[in-house]
């Protein structure tokens, strides 16, 4: 997968280039890139369109080099089913907001174009990880999330995504 190669070998570039910039400049990490974070957990209330206690966990980040076009979003999760693929999303807002997909144009088309998607395919002991490069994310404009879906993202499977069965807030720090 081209994607894929491409992004990794992208991060790789974002570290080597900190490792120099720390090593010359010392410059405070703030103003290498902008990060944020969280524990990807199951839902625990009741909700329509919500899966409770599904048991899967995990760790999202997104990474916003400074002066970058784009961004890093990178998830691993465990507790999936085996061998199954599941949709995810950066969402706005935070978890127990629900809200809608992030979009770049809003309002705008359901693509993964215009939003920021990712695709976990579990292993057979139901881990799974993936990371994408996207346009740049502005980590402190506004709250956003990472939603774990219960199905495969439409523009790889038949149908919808579906519920939501885990979600992680993306805190930013310095
Ligand atoms: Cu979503």
């Amino acid at each position: 997968m081209p994607r894929r190669l491409a992004n990794r070998a992208t991060l790789v570039a974002i570290a080597s280039t900190a490792a120099v910039a720390a090593a010359s400049t010392a410059a405070p990490a703030h103003d290498r890139a902008a990060v944020a974070s969280g524990d990807v957990a199951p839902y625990t209330t009741p909700r329509t369109g919500v899966i409770t206690n599904s048991g899967v966990t995990g760790r999202a980040m997104i990474i916003t080099p400074t002066a970058a076009e784009h961004s890093i979003v990178r998830l691993h999760a465990k507790g999936l089913a085996p061998d199954q693929e599941y949709g995810v999303h950066v969402h706005f807002g935070a978890c127990l907001e629900y809200q809608g997909h992030f979009q770049y144009q809003v309002p705008g088309p359901f693509t993964r174009d215009n939003e920021a998607w990712l695709d976990l395919i579990a292993n057979s002991a139901g881990h799974a990880h993936d990371q994408v490069k996207v346009p740049r994310l502005d980590l402190t404009a506004r709250a956003l999330s990472i939603v774990i879906h219960a199905r495969a993202n439409p523009d790889r499977a038949p149908g919808q995504p579906g519920p939501r069965i885990a979600c992680a807030d993306l805190d930013p720090h310095a």
